[in-house]
């Protein structure tokens, strides 16, 4: 089965906790600070592999949890990095940011890769704090958290041959008699309903790739008959062959029938307008055939006077080799260059920062006899820090009386021992001269 979508979830890992720790060596009593730093958390890359054809294995795994960074060590030692989790996709897949809705890669070769998860720094350990006046810091920070996101995979197909036209005009036959392929064939509309993928050979070494697709209905660019799915496929392929039934069986109209298709794919995507096609004239075989396709030839050279129709029958295999030599001969013409789509820039993209500048301000609301600050950047400090040393809360307290919040708390009525409470945590209101 032709998987061609999934939605994943992707968590990159954590930086590992700087720790607090000491020297503690024979005949130094008091040894400095000896607290190392946090590794880094992992990344979570992307990275095309030629062997791969479908999103499959997304329908089995979907979320990806990358390893966090090892903590600090003591003697000062830097906890190990975490080793980046590599995640293998087929050539073709679009990536995009759900929530945005941002193409953030789109990946053709063997080998490129896109970071979709950035992991998070480590957390700094105490001998980091260190200053003259604070030689023995009690202080160390959490790792950063790694990034998380929702993330939607697009496979769209990388062929050089696209097949299109509408329903049951024979295109998984055509696939099936010139490539190893087996799609399914049907007197039914819409028996295709994924594209299937044949590599055809024509002789001398000269290969290339074939999609049959589904069929095409009218109405089909603004997502008729599923319409999208299968016309974001035609967009990658460097040629198109329309097929086009000549047996005008159900009373179609072989020429009309070649304008709609057209018109379908031009409103999709004008690009498709401009894609070297050749036309499959296929059922010759059948009686009327011979006649429409005269008729057809006369009101295409009208509008159209270069394109080429090459009459076919995938049944009696009629015209099916110079079909072949024809696509093999226009594909060595046009460059192999995958279409590919425009890529927002991922650098630029925000990463969950300290640094960050906005959000200084906070808010402070009572529930009944408690006060509950809020603030981003309060928030931000006290995920970061490692509260449990009473040095660790007496910086919080600095900060807090810095913003001005002890000075709000007491405006609203705040008075020694009220519930204060900052996230997760209470504390109870302390004048601060009491409390420094
Ligand atoms: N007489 C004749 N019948 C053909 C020829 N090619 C295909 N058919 C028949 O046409 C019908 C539809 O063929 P498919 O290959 O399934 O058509 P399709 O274009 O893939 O159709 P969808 O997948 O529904 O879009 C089948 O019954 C085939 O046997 C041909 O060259 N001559
Ligand atoms: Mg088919």
């Amino acid at each position: 089965m032709f998987v061609d979508k999934a939605k994943i979830y992707v968590k990159a890992g954590d930086g590992g906790d700087g720790i607090i720790s000491f020297r503690r060596e024979k005949y130094v009593p008091n040894g400095g600070p000896a607290g190392g730093d946090g590794g880094r958390g992992a990344d979570i890359i992307f990275r095309v592999d030629e062997g791969l054809r479908t999103l499959m294995d997304f329908r089995y795994q979907r979320h990806f949890k990358a390893p966090r960074g090892e903590k600090g060590r003591n003697k000062s030692q830097h906890g190990a990095n975490a080793e980046n989790m590599i995640v293998r996709i087929p050539p073709g897949t679009v990536i995009v940011d759900e929530d945005s809705g941002e193409v953030l890669a789109d990946l053709t070769r063997h080998g490129q890769q896109v970071v979709v998860a950035k992991g998070g720094r480590g957390g700094r350990g105490n001998i980091r704090f260190a200053t003259p006046n604070n030689p023995a810091p009690e202080l160390a920070e959490n790792g950063e958290e790694g990034e998380e996101r929702y993330i939607v995979l697009e496979l769209k197909v990388m062929a050089d041959v696209g097949l299109v036209g509408f329903p049951s005009v024979g295109k998984s036959t055509l696939l099936s008699v010139v490539s190893a392929a087996k799609p399914k064939i049907g007197a039914y509309h819409f028996t295709t309903i994924t594209p299937n993928l044949g590599v055809v050979g024509v002789g001398e070494g000269r290969s290339f790739v074939m999609a049959d697709l589904p069929g095409l209905i009218e109405g089909a660019h603004e997502g008729v008959g599923l319409g999208h799915e299968f016309l974001r496929h035609v967009e990658r392929t460097r040629i198109i062959v329309h097929v086009v039934d000549m047996s005008g069986s159900e009373g179609r109209d072989p020429f009309e029938d070649w304008q709609k298709i057209n018109d379908e794919l031009k409103q999709y995507n004008p690009a498709l307008a401009e894609r070297p096609q050749i036309v499959a004239a296929n059922k010759m075989d059948m009686p009327e055939s011979a006649e429409n396709l005269e008729k057809f030839l006369q009101q295409v050279r009208e509008i159209h006077p270069d394109i080429e129709v090459m009459p076919i029958s995938s049944l009696t295999r009629q015209g099916i080799q110079e079909l072949l030599y024809r696509a093999a001969d226009l594909l060595d013409q046009i460059p192999d260059e995958p279409v590919v789509e425009e890529v927002a820039d991922i650098s630029e993209r925000k990463v969950f920062s300290l640094d960050k500048k906005e959000d200084e301000g906070f808010r402070i609301v009572r529930e009944n006899d408690t006060f509950i600050v809020e603030s981003a950047k309060i928030d931000r400090m006290m995920k970061r820090m490692q509260l449990n040393s009473h040095e660790a809360i007496l910086k919080l307290a600095r900060t807090l009386r810095y913003m001005g919040v002890d000075d709000e708390l007491r405006k609203r009525g705040a008075e020694e021992g009220t519930i204060v409470r900052i996230g997760d945590f209470e504390f109870e209101f302390v004048e601060s001269s009491s409390y420094y």
